[in-house]
């Protein structure tokens, strides 16, 4: 059985600062990774930049800088993003790397002599900020659809991929691997777009000379898709070393914004150039600021993660963008909503829960682990709920319902502490301590499947709680046996790990 679990997020464009939208992408990467981690698997976590390209050049001339420079500069506030949301990527890659451009120009050849590649005129509408062209029915107002910028008509020599041939071959590939494009209603999407017939794709530029050079070629830089697309094989190893440990891989998450990229263009090419193609394109949703438009640089209405996470908390950022919404979804950064379920779920629910029982248990069980008498039909009622726990949460994630294995985990939140309201220990506290310390032994074995679980969604104060336990890590191999903490076993006096967010009066 293949172990390895390889799962990429898009590489951004590194024109200004990483946004909410950018951070939530590589967040929902993350609790898959760490999901995937805690099963044993094999993990490679990737994300990165995609540095090449005309907005870039023009960026970098205005500041009167070399490109290079330009990128390498801005890239740091990507690379920041791991340290502050706690992302576990364990590889992030820059088109501008050496063996990046090495792959590139690999996958070019490649399709080059398979005969997808011809080389011809190109003209069209451009809008230099999207680097895009469009057709003169796509125009708004004579300006580019997607951003409003401007157009201008452009005409190059330009290499085209055979894209055309692929229509039928695509369909077919749908039908052969429904998983391949997920959720259902973008495969559809897909599906009837692919259905109208597919035109070849201009694949070079010859007006700019930041990018990949073509090979064989000077004059021309590969101009996005192949670059860019290529980078998730550059990471597993292309072309020098043997890709098969994580290749294909398992799921590229990317934003409904370049679904289109991803299912047509990139499957296309990797069958072109006789590779396997990666088992699952997850499409994701766009979050909108609270004033619901689309967050965007040129609105000036995006959420700055760094400001979410310095005033509310990191794990509280991250609780709430991957539980608010179905994955897959659309979502409204809402403030209240963000706060109410911080103090819910984080300080109230789970926080209060562990930090009630814990020090409890370490006060009057001389900080030791209590001693586990007869089970009731209470606690066995109690503790079946997390029986098959693990497994209930593994089928949600499996099937990128990342909201509702958050849900699975925090019943099981909710049964705890209805569990420690009506059994409330504390009264036993002198006249039976022995069944007192039996309810909170029963409780701390339920704790470890939540220290355990959580992980993935909420890192370190996951960490933090299974320390408190007396766990250096936790993985699914602790959650075999429903009850497997050593009595007498020593643990830390606990403290505090999820803070109450104030509200501040207006
Ligand atoms: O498209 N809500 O880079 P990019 C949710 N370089 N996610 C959002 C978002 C929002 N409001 N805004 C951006 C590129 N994203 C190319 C990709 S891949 C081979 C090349 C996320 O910087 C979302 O995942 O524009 C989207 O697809 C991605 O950022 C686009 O990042």
């Amino acid at each position: 059985m293949n172990n390895s679990f390889y799962i990429t997020t898009p590489i951004y464009y590194p024109s200004g600062k990483p946004h909410l939208g950018h951070a939530y992408c590589t967040l929902a990467c993350d609790a898959l990774a760490r999901f995937n981690r805690l099963e044993g698997k094999n993990v490679l976590f990737a994300t990165g930049t995609d540095e090449h390209g005309q907005k870039i050049q023009q960026k970098a001339d205005e500041l009167k800088i070399t490109p290079q420079e330009y990128v390498d500069n801005m890239r740091k506030d990507f690379k920041t993003l791991t340290p502050l949301m706690n992302f576990s990527n364990d590889d992030f890659i820059s088109t501008t790397e050496e063996r990046h451009k090495k792959a590139a120009q690999e996958m070019w050849k490649r399709l080059e002599k398979a005969g997808y590649i011809y080389k011809s005129t190109y003209s069209g509408w451009y809008c230099v900020s999207d680097e895009a062209y469009f057709t003169e029915e796509e125009l708004v107002d004579g300006k580019s659809p997607d951003s409003g910028n401007p157009v201008e008509w452009m005409e190059e020599d330009s290499y085209f991929f055979k894209l055309s041939a692929f229509t039928d071959k695509l369909l077919e590939f749908y039908e052969q691997n429904p998983d391949f494009i997920q959720p259902e209603i973008r495969r559809n999407e897909i599906i009837s777009f692919v259905k109208q017939g597919l035109q070849d794709i201009s694949i070079s530029r010859s007006k700019f000379n930041w990018g990949v050079p073509v090979p064989g070629d000077e004059k021309h830089v590969m101009y996005v898709w192949i670059d860019a697309l290529t980078n998730y094989l550059t990471v597993a190893g292309f072309p020098e070393k043997d890709i098969t440990e994580f290749w294909p891989a398992n799921a590229h998450v990317v934003g409904k914004d370049i679904a289109r990229f991803h299912c047509i263009y990139w499957p296309a090419m990797l069958i072109a150039a006789d590779i396997p193609t990666p088992k699952t394109v997850f499409v994701h949703g766009h979050w909108v600021a609270e004033d619901g438009r689309k967050m965007s640089k040129s609105l000036g209405n995006v959420i700055d993660p760094y400001e979410v996470v310095e005033q509310f908390g990191q794990d509280q950022l991250r609780l709430y963008l991957l539980s608010a919404i179905t994955f897959g979804g659309d979502g409204s950064f809402s403030r209240d909503a963000f706060i109410a379920k911080s103090n819910s779920y984080l300080a109230n629910d789970l926080g209060n829960l562990f930090q009630r029982v814990l020090s409890f248990a370490h006060k009057n069980f001389d900080g030791k682990i209590p001693a586990l008498g007869e089970l009731t039909d209470e606690d066995k009622a109690f503790l079946a709920n997390f029986e098959g726990l693990a497994d209930r949460v593994k089928a949600q994630m499996d099937d990128y319902k990342i909201n509702s294995a958050i849900e699975e985990i925090w019943t099981c939140v909710r049964a705890a502490n209805k569990y420690m309201e009506e059994q409330h220990p504390w009264t036993y506290k002198k006249e039976d301590p022995a069944k007192c310390g039996h309810i909170l032994r029963v409780l701390m074995e339920s704790f470890k499947f939540l220290a355990c679980l959580t992980e993935p969604f909420i890192p370190t104060g996951a960490a933090k709680l299974a320390n408190q336990l007396g766990y250096e890590k936790l993985t699914l191999a602790d959650l075999n046996e429903l009850i497997s903490l050593q009595e007498g076993k020593e643990f830390d006096k606990p403290e505090g790990v999820f803070a109450r967010i104030q509200i501040e009066e207006a």
